[in-house]
């Protein structure tokens, strides 16, 4: 079994902006620069074979490519028990238009389809008990922030690793966005 996800990848640049805005909240674990990404789609554990009908279906798509800017911070979860600090990004057609090409080549490959709203998104970082006040200061301190545009010219099969040390990702296979 494969535990694949579809991801955006980031630029180095704003991989290394998105990084600087880690610290400050307690009980934080923050995502490794490397790891950052913007995810369209968690698969999850699926056999090598359907993986296979996955890449076919992914390799299909097309979709031009489009300008990504990183926008505002925000957190999941209540006050109380906030779960994922993120980064958000400005809000954009070609975005949302791919999110769909993407869903609808899964749901082809037999995926159930997704029930949750696409609510793109880049993990910060993962909460566990952190105080609300500083939680607060965060977004109040960062709520300025803005980053890009960068253009998005590929998605990414990404497989993920579960382990002790968290998850590892592995890009498997790039999808090329027609030029724009
Ligand atoms: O890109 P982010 O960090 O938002 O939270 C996981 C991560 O999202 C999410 O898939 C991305 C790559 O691991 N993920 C993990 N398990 C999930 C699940 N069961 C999940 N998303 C939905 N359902």
């Amino acid at each position: 079994m494969l535990r694949l996800f579809v991801a955006i990848d980031l630029t180095e640049e704003l991989r290394q902006r998105l990084a600087g805005l880690a610290g400050g909240v307690p009980g934080a674990r923050w995502t490794e620069s490397d790891n950052l990404h913007l995810t369209l789609r968690f698969i999850g554990e699926v056999p090598e074979d359907q993986a296979m009908d996955i890449d076919a279906a992914l390799a299909e798509i097309r979709a031009p490519a489009f300008p990504l800017t990183l926008d505002g911070v925000g957190v999941y979860g209540s006050a109380r028990r906030a779960r994922v600090l993120w980064a958000g990004v400005e809000r954009s057609e070609a975005l949302a238009h791919l999110q769909a090409k993407v869903e609808s080549a899964l749901v082809r490959c037999g995926l159930p389809a997704e029930e949750r709203k696409f609510s793109p998104h880049i993990t910060l970082a993962r909460l566990k008990d952190a105080p609300a006040d500083r939680i607060g200061r965060f977004l109040s301190d960062r709520g300025l922030f803005r980053a890009g545009p960068m253009s998005v010219e590929h998605v990414t099969l990404y497989r993920s690793h579960l382990g002790n040390g968290g998850a590892v990702y592995e890009a498997l296979r790039e999808y090329p966005l027609a030029e724009s």
